[in-house]
């Protein structure tokens, strides 16, 4: 009798003290440059929970881990159109609001237009939300081009003959089909949405033309490399070519570095905060959401990523600088020639999966 009590109490001891352990981290999966750092720890010495944080740089790399399960993460943060077949595939657990009191600081027209990927809003909440566009150094584009020439264009990195003439101080491309297609469809006057294989064939036909004028894809290097002069021109999401710009003019190297949504129209997209169906702390996922949202460690977020939140209560904490820049909170007008990623059916992917090998490798 002795004995059996004495092991039941271990065993009780020992279940305690994982389960202490386990809710006091919360595990986070979210893109690279997306945060303020201090809002990790400021996030721990008002909860009590230690953040493991991780990060990727492309939808693919962290949907391949929710497909899988257990990945062990508690918070992750798929743009829009990802989410929305991910949640269709049973990845993502429904939010629970009574957690979430900050959920009222959220800008219902925003969450409105998050719906589309999440009926209800019942899985996500909008982390952030941005364009992809092309981020340029000016010295580059006015001694290539002259002093009136306006960056307002996709021709600036579809036009073969105007690309040529940035090979040799660097154009990257974000690689990342789901946003150089689009916008290469939209240049050739068709619709960026297209999943018609001539549509997209045209669109690849063009991408080869001017493949070789690119120095590479990838998804986060583009920031460092614009900062100190390793390439001249990125088609990259809005935030991190400011954020570029911000390096720039910190290290105070001479580098001015823009941001243009050209005239064409550009992607908008959301990132949005989700729970997956096994993660191990539920609970400290929902304190991690709700202190995100929370209206002043939305605009730490904010005025460090420079990428606007769904936090309408954090305005009045936002820089001034950041809130009248129409490259980060675009006009109406311009808003007007934006689109939306859907997601696409399995084939539709691999056909573009496959079109897009030969656009990276130039093959
Ligand atoms: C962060 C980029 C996130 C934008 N570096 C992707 N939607």
């Amino acid at each position: 009798m002795r004995k059996l009590l004495s092991t039941t109490l271990l065993v009780a001891t020992a279940a305690t003290g994982g389960l202490a352990q386990a809710q006091n981290v919360v595990n986070v999966y979210n893109w690279s440059d997306y945060i303020a750092e201090e809002n990790l720890a400021d996030f721990t010495a008002q909860t009590g929970i230690t953040v493991n944080y991780d990060v990727y740089d492309s939808n693919d790399t962290l949907e391949a881990r929710m497909l899988a399960g257990s990945s062990g993460f508690d918070v992750v943060v798929p743009t829009g159109n990802y989410l929305q077949r991910q949640i269709a595939a049973g990845v993502y657990q429904p939010l629970n609001r009574d957690l979430i009191p900050n959920w009222s600081n959220l800008d219902p027209h925003l969450m409105e237009l998050a719906s589309a990927f999440d009926e209800g809003n019942e899985h996500a909440v909008v982390y952030m939300w941005g364009t992809t566009g092309i981020g340029y150094n000016v010295e580059a584009v006015r001694e290539r081009m002259g002093d009136d020439y306006v960056v307002d264009s996709w021709a600036l990195v579809f036009d073969p003959e105007i690309a040529s003439k940035f090979a040799d101080c660097g154009i990257a491309f974000l690689d990342d089909h789901t946003e150089i297609l689009p916008p290469a469809l939209r240049y050739l006057g068709l619709d960026p949405l297209s999943t018609a294989e001539a549509d997209l064939e045209q669109a690849v036909a063009m991408l080869e033309t001017i493949r070789p004028s690119l120095r590479y894809f990838h998804s986060s290097q583009y920031i460092s490399d614009l900062a100190n002069g390793e390439i001249c021109v990125a088609v990259g999401w809005s935030g991190d070519i400011l954020q570029a710009a911000a390096r720039a003019e910190e290290v105070g190297n001479g580098i001015e570095i823009a941001y243009a949504i050209p005239n064409e129209g550009a992607n908008l997209w959301f990132d949005m905060m989700a729970i997956p169906t096994d993660a191990p702390n539920p609970e400290a996922a929902h304190a991690f959401i709700n202190y995100m949202i929370d209206a002043q460690v939305a605009a730490r977020n904010t005025n460090y990523i420079q990428y606007p939140n769904a936090v309408a209560a954090s305005n009045e904490f936002i820089d001034e600088a950041v809130l009248s820049d129409p490259t980060i909170y675009p006009p109406a007008e311009t808003q007007a020639n934006f689109w939306t990623l859907r997601p696409h059916d399995s084939r539709t992917d691999r056909m573009i999966t496959r079109m897009w090998t030969r656009v990276r490798t130039g093959q």
